[in-house]
């Protein structure tokens, strides 16, 4: 019963979060929404199938890499390594990377989505029973979810960042970002983070605009969510995806485009849009080698080395907290 009854005020809280971020968001003059918010269960089930999409080239290639140089990454570890994964989401990439390790001290993914978390937790317990995990709910953005992994005690840590992750963050907070990373390592653990590479505007935009519209499904679920959970009257027909490289900014941004001047109410909130006017939900930065070291460096790492797929998009960069 108490149980139950925490809970339910968890979800509230969480709810209240929530709204205040996108009555925020959507007051502003450039309408935005937070893209942690595309990630309920789904928005993650629709991430999947973004990955699995012949025209998302990123997560095709970073897996080439592991498949290639995972030896020669776990080396760089050593054993008995706690590897900790944020924004961990179906874990799916660790499995391969933790088999090559040499007796790793165990595993810890964090993640906002519980159900996504629960499901991957079970099937690395049965597919690699030899190693320990320990699950976290949470914003991995936040130093609380890191406070809650303190008690993991290990000779060393690597934090596992793939997927471009990185990237989604604007290059200030970025660094913030990468800085609390930091702050959670001892001098020697590592970062072991996937950086999508600047490229053609042309394939990037393709994989943001993929030939089966997942990813636009993956955008406009932003606001169906909150119609669901909090209880808006958004017309998903109103809205349309776009996604386009922005070449001085080095990233990809997806908005919504509204279509037509028409008002939404969110909880006693009227909100008015004007046909034409987006809500910025996402930016993919893109990093040069030498740019992402630069990051590494200006925010307390040193890089280490670093692997790319045989078609030189994308990269792993490995480096050591100092
Ligand atoms: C999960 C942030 C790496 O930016 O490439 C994919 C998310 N959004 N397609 C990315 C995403 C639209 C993805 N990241």
């Amino acid at each position: 019963m108490k149980a139950a009854v925490s809970s339910v005020i968890e979800n509230q809280l969480q709810n209240n979060e929530f709204l205040g971020d996108v009555l925020e968001g959507l007051s502003r003059k450039r309408k935005t929404l937070p893209c942690k918010y595309l990630y309920d269960e789904v928005g993650s089930r629709l991430f999947e199938e973004i990955c699995d999409s012949q025209d998302y080239y990123l997560t095709r290639n970073e897996a080439d890499i592991f498949t290639t140089y995972r030896d020669e990454i776990a080396q760089k570890f050593g054993p008995e390594t706690l590897l900790i994964e944020p924004g961990a989401g179906n874990c799916e990439k660790v499995e391969e990377l933790l088999d090559a390790m040499d007796s790793p001290r165990g595993y810890c993914p964090i993640d906002i989505s519980p159900e996504i978390l629960l499901e991957a937790e079970k099937r690395i317990k049965k597919s690699l029973p030899g190693v320990q995990v320990w699950s976290e709910v949470g914003d991995f953005s936040q130093s609380e979810v890191w406070n809650k992994l303190i008690h993991v005690s290990s000779r060393k840590k690597v934090i596992f960042f793939p997927g471009s992750t990185i990237g989604n963050f604007e290059p200030l907070e970025a660094e913030r970002l990468l800085k609390l990373f930091a702050s959670n390592l001892a001098a020697g653990d590592g970062l072991l983070i996937g950086t999508d590479l600047v490229k053609d505007s042309v394939i990037l935009e393709r994989a943001y605009n993929d030939s089966d519209h997942v990813t636009e499904r993956f955008n406009l679920n932003l606001l169906q969510r909150i119609n669901v959970e909090l209880g808006a009257n958004f017309d998903l027909s109103l809205f349309a995806h776009r996604a386009f490289y922005h070449p001085l900014r080095q990233r990809v941004e997806m908005h919504l485009v509204c279509l037509k001047n028409h008002s939404v109410s969110i909880a006693d909130t009227c909100i008015d849009f004007i046909e034409g006017e987006t809500i910025h939900t996402e930016n993919s930065h893109k990093y040069s080698i030498a740019g992402f070291k630069s990051l590494l460096v200006r925010s307390g790492f040193e890089s280490v080395c670093f692997w790319q797929d045989s078609a030189k998009t994308y990269v792993i960069h490995y480096a050591q907290a100092i």
